[in-house]
């Protein structure tokens, strides 16, 4: 039997502009980067509401945070629900928040309803879901579930060569790193509610997603380094331009994903770095940081290995020296059947349509099946835009996505008092 609900469309909208101000950019744009100032005052927020909600909240040493709704039977795993607050620069304000202020939504109302779960209920709010500051995205749910191991942690360095060991002990995360990971079968069930970020949804005009497989993302960092010198002085024939192949591998990263033959194969190069960035110096190293995707694994190794070659050709041809370095190569995942099952009796319950769909994107849901059996809410993105000022998901949409979220937990969690 699932409880009648009454989400509350304003208090979850007033949550959603209320984060929303915690930015380092011009709104509507987001910028909320791991550990600066703006983002430790909304994880402050996100505390103060997680215990307004009357959940029990604790923090990890990476700085995951967990509000947990203390069920009948505490010995029995919890089932869990969450995502990320942090945005990449100029994005958009549902990209994660929803994920973390709809889960609060749902407990919030499921609790109004009067209803008490058999086993509790954990939100997470996850740290650095986006790769922006350390190269590699979902440290804090790659540390939950032992992807990522305390060492190869405290080797991640951001663009000032901080370290994340210095910068998180700075943030007031003190504790040991290697307490982060927990065991297999820590939680019953994983659910992440998320925007779309793309146009499926918008145009079949069905309110929910229903995330069968999460995509296997890569990424690469490659230095190219060649010879600087003035612009004016140096002859065309002498010239070791770095940013000249640089240009070369970026047509070569086009031409891997062009490679496969598949729709579903993606590569892209969204950060490159210029030494030493002056119009009248010739380049002397370039970095860039390359995005490969598919959602089979086979031919995102494929296009890895497209890309690695064509960079050695391209730096024997130049006589530029190349150093390739592979940030991470993960494996996709696949929904498991109890929350997704839940999902869909929820929808049932909801007489809303849903469409099964693979999430381009990687989510923390990606390493939290590595810990229990995940599955994923998308709601309806606008145009399919996101990481964009204008991203954009009608409240009603997104309030659709919470009343099945808070339904699949409550039938997890199952009844107090009810076998
Ligand atoms: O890049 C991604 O797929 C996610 O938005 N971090
Ligand atoms: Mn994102
Ligand atoms: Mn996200």
């Amino acid at each position: 039997m699932l409880p009648s609900l009454q989400i509350k469309q304003a208090r979850l909208m007033a949550d959603i502009e209320k984060l929303a101000e915690f930015s380092d950019a011009p709104p509507p744009a987001i910028t909320r980067i791991l550990f600066t100032p703006t983002d430790l005052a909304a994880r402050a927020f996100i505390r103060q509401q997680m215990r307004e909600a009357g959940l029990s909240v604790r923090e990890d040493a990476i700085g995951n945070i967990f509000g947990r709704w203390e069920g009948g039977e505490k010995t029995l795993p919890p089932v869990a629900t969450g995502s990320h607050i942090d945005a990449v620069p100029f994005s958009g304000r549902y990209d994660g928040s929803i994920g973390v202020l709809g889960a609060l939504e749902a407990v919030r109302s499921l609790k109004e309803s009067g209803f008490e779960p058999r086993r509790s209920i954990e939100l997470i709010m996850f740290s650095a879901e986006e790769p922006t500051r350390f190269g590699i995205g979902c440290l804090g749910s790659r540390a939950l579930s032992g992807c990522l191991d305390s060492d190869n942690l405290k080797a991640l360095r951001d663009s000032q060569n901080r370290s994340l060991d210095d910068i998180r002990r700075e943030a007031g995360y003190q504790s040991d790193l290697a307490s982060v990971p927990l065991p297999q079968g820590a939680y019953e069930g994983f659910i992440e509610l998320h925007i779309e970020q793309g146009p499926l949804l918008e145009g079949a005009g069905i309110p929910i997603g229903l995330v069968t497989s999460i995509a296997a993302p890569a990424t690469l960092r490659v230095t190219l380094k060649g010879e600087g010198g003035h612009a004016g002085a140096v002859l065309m024939a002498k010239r070791r331009d770095a940013l000249v192949a640089a240009s070369e591998v970026i047509l070569a990263v086009e031409k891997a994903a062009a490679s496969t033959g598949r729709v579903d194969s993606v590569a892209t190069v969204g950060l490159l770095k210029v030494h030493p960035g002056a119009v009248n110096s010739i380049p002397s190293r370039v970095t860039m940081e390359i995005d490969i995707r598919d959602t089979s694994q086979a031919p995102r190794d494929g296009m890895l290995a497209h890309i690695k070659a064509a960079v050695a050709a391209i730096a024997a041809d130049r006589d530029i020296e190349a150093e390739i370095e592979l940030l991470n190569a993960d494996p996709p995942s696949r929904s498991g059947e109890l929350p997704l099952s839940a999902l869909t009796v929820a929808c049932g319950h909801l007489h809303l349509p849903y469409l099964k769909m693979t999430s381009r994107a990687y989510h923390d849901t990606l390493f939290m099946s590595l810990l229990c059996p995940t599955a994923m809410i998308f709601v309806p993105s606008r145009g399919g835009f996101s990481h964009r000022p204008d991203e954009y998901t009608a409240p009603e949409q997104i309030v659709k996505g919470v009343e099945v979220l808070a339904l699949a937990l409550a039938r997890l969690a199952g009844e107090k008092n009810h076998e």
